[in-house]
C-alpha cells in the first residue's frame, strides 16, 4: 500500500477552514520518511520539520476545543503577542512548515506531471530543483542554499523514491503515480488553504535564514 494513501489529508469544509487535530495527525507522518533516505543532512531538514509540528502541537494541546483550527492558533497568538507576531510561536512554527509542505506538493506534483530530464531519466533532481526554487530559495541565504545543493547530490533515484513511497514494495511506477495524483487533490486544497490565511491575516514574512 501507499505511504501516501495510508496518510491522506482530510477534504476541506467549504469555508477552507483546516481542522488543526487532523493536520497535525497527518503531517507527523513526515518526518520519519526522511529515515529510508540515508544521507544526514536529511537529519537537518528532519529536525528542523519534527520541530515545527511539535511547537504547533504544543500550543494545540494546552486547549484543543479553543484551537479547533489552524486559524483559531493564528488568531490568537495575534492579540497575545502583539508586536512580537508574526515571528513567534505556533504562527511562526506554521509559517515555515507550510513551506516545506509547498516544496513536497511541487516535488509530487512534478513526477505525477512526468516532468523529467531525458538525459537523466532516473534522477528526481529537476523535480527536486523546481520544488526548490518556488516553494524555498527566496527564504534561504548562501549557506543554506549550499546546503540544498548537498541535498540535491543525495536526492535518491526515481525508481527507489518511488519504491519509499509505496513501503518498500516492487509496484509499476503509474499506479505510484495515480497514488500521488489522489494524495496530491487534499493535501494541495491544505497547502493552499493556509497560504491563503497567511496573505489574509498579513502573517507572511520574507526574511531570510
Ligand atoms: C528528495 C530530495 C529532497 C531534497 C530536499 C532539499 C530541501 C532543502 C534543504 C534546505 C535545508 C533546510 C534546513 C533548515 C533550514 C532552516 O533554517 C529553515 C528555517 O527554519 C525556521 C524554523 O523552522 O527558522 C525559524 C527562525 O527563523 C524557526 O526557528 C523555525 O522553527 S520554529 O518556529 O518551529 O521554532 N527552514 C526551512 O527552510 C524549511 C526547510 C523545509 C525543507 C523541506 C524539504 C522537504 C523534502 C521532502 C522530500 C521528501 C518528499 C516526500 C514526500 C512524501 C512523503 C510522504 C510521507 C507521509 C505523508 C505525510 C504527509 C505530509
Amino acid at each position: 500500500m501507499s505511504i501516501l494513501l495510508d496518510n491522506q489529508f482530510k477534504e476541506l469544509p467549504p469555508d477552507k477552514s483546516v481542522d488543526t487535530k487532523s493536520f497535525l495527525d497527518a503531517v507527523s507522518h513526515l518526518p520519519p520518511f526522511f529515515d529510508c533516505f540515508g544521507s544526514a543532512v536529511f537529519y537537518v531538514i528532519k529536525s528542523d520539520i519534527s520541530g515545527n509540528i511539535t511547537k504547533i502541537r504544543k500550543v494545540y494541546d494546552k486547549d484543543p476545543a479553543k484551537y479547533v483550527t489552524l486559524q483559531d492558533i493564528v488568531e490568537d497568538e495575534r492579540e497575545t503577542y502583539g508586536a512580537e507576531w508574526p515571528k513567534v510561536g505556533a504562527t511562526l512554527a506554521l509559517m515555515w512548515l507550510k513551506r516545506g509542505l509547498r516544496f513536497i506538493q511541487i516535488l509530487l506534483q512534478s513526477l505525477a506531471d512526468g516532468e523529467r530530464d531525458e538525459n537523466k531519466p532516473n534522477s528526481i533532481q529537476v523535480n527536486v530543483t523546481k520544488a526548490y526554487e518556488n516553494a524555498l530559495k527566496r527564504y534561504h541565504g548562501w549557506m543554506v542554499q549550499k546546503t540544498f545543493q548537498m541535498a540535491l547530490l543525495a536526492a535518491p533515484y526515481r525508481t527507489n523514491f518511488i519504491k519509499a513511497l509505496s513501503k518498500g514494495e516492487e509496484v509499476k511506477e503509474e499506479d505510484c503515480l495515480a497514488n500521488v495524483r489522489q494524495f496530491l487533490v487534499n493535501f494541495t486544497a491544505t497547502v493552499d488553504a493556509i497560504y491563503e490565511m497567511y496573505t489574509n491575516l498579513n502573517a507572511e514574512l520574507d526574511y531570510t535564514v
